[in-house]
């Protein structure tokens, strides 16, 4: 059993819309403020995704660069930058989120259907984000939406080799219309799974929308670690909107410490993701 737990903070995504939760981070200014608030109550990672000046999601190489920038300036999170971006965006595009220079980046595991939409992810393009990774030093998160993308993932790892860092660590992605369910059932098969893949590897999981506590609970009882954020639910409770990504970090923590497995410092998690300490 894992001793401590990493809690990833998503708080943007790129499909829920400011117009209808107006809590969610959009700006620079609100995404640096939400992320010093979550690093305060547990966070060690941020999952970044950045909208344009009318909140739509954009992976625009500037504003992609000033954001790495201020996060490393006023956190010490580790910044994972999402390379999934929105459903529209073409693969040139993704691939140079790298250029930005983040600590970490999303890579995604495979094709999915994504509610009314595909998220479009053809093996040669795992690959070429995959080789460019190690080849700048970022370290990946593997993200699961469905159980064959941990087999896919083995492929990866057997033909193009171990991430830069050395460390396999997977985020799986559960209760996206089109992927696996977010059941503790589903979490169980996947844990399973991660023994075909290199020892060590560690696994975080994320319950999209009412799924957030039955995967949260699920991972950390099977030693696990947590993602949280707005990304995945705008839902507190029955009724009850999200107020702050940091309300969802400071729960994820709770219940990490009622498990005898506290937060991660970022410190820590480096170490355990292989991420280069800050200097
Ligand atoms: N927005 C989704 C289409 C990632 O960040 O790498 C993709 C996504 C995964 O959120
Ligand atoms: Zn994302």
């Amino acid at each position: 059993m894992t001793a401590a737990t990493l809690i990833t903070v998503a708080p943007t995504g790129a499909e829920v819309e400011k117009a209808a939760v107006p809590a969610l981070p959009v700006t620079l200014d609100e995404l640096v403020a939400t992320a010093k608030e979550c690093e305060s109550v547990g966070a060690s990672v941020v999952h970044v995704h950045i909208r344009d000046g009318e909140a739509r999601p954009t992976l625009d190489p500037g504003r992609l660069r000033d954001t790495v920038a201020a996060l490393r300036e006023s956190t010490d999170l580790i910044v994972q930058l999402s390379s999934g971006g929105a459903v529209t965006d073409p693969e040139a595009n993704r691939l140079a989120v790298l250029d930005a220079g983040p600590e970490m980046a999303s890579c995604t595991m495979g094709t999915v259907n994504f509610g009314d939409d595909v998220f479009m992810n053809r093996w040669e393009f795992i690959v070429d984000l995959h080789t460019r990774m190690q080849e700048r030093a970022v370290v990946p998160e593997y993200e699961i939406f469905d159980l064959g993308q941990l087999t896919t993932l083995e492929r990866l790892l057997n033909s193009h080799g171990l991430p830069y860092g050395g460390h396999v660590h997977v985020d799986l992605v559960m209760g996206v219309p089109g992927g696996m369910p977010g059941t503790p059932a589903a979490l169980v098969a996947c844990v399973a799974a991660l023994r075909d893949l290199p020892e060590g590897t560690t696994f975080s999981a994320t319950g999209i929308g009412r799924t957030t506590l039955p995967v949260m609970l699920a991972s950390l009882a099977a030693g696990g670690h947590l993602r949280v954020g707005m990304e995945d639910t705008v839902t507190y409770a029955k009724g009850q909107p999200v107020e702050s990504n940091a309300q969802l970090v400071a729960r994820a923590a709770a219940f990490a410490r009622l498990a005898q497995r506290p937060p991660l410092t970022p410190g820590e998690a480096r170490a355990m993701l292989g991420v280069p300490a800050r200097t």
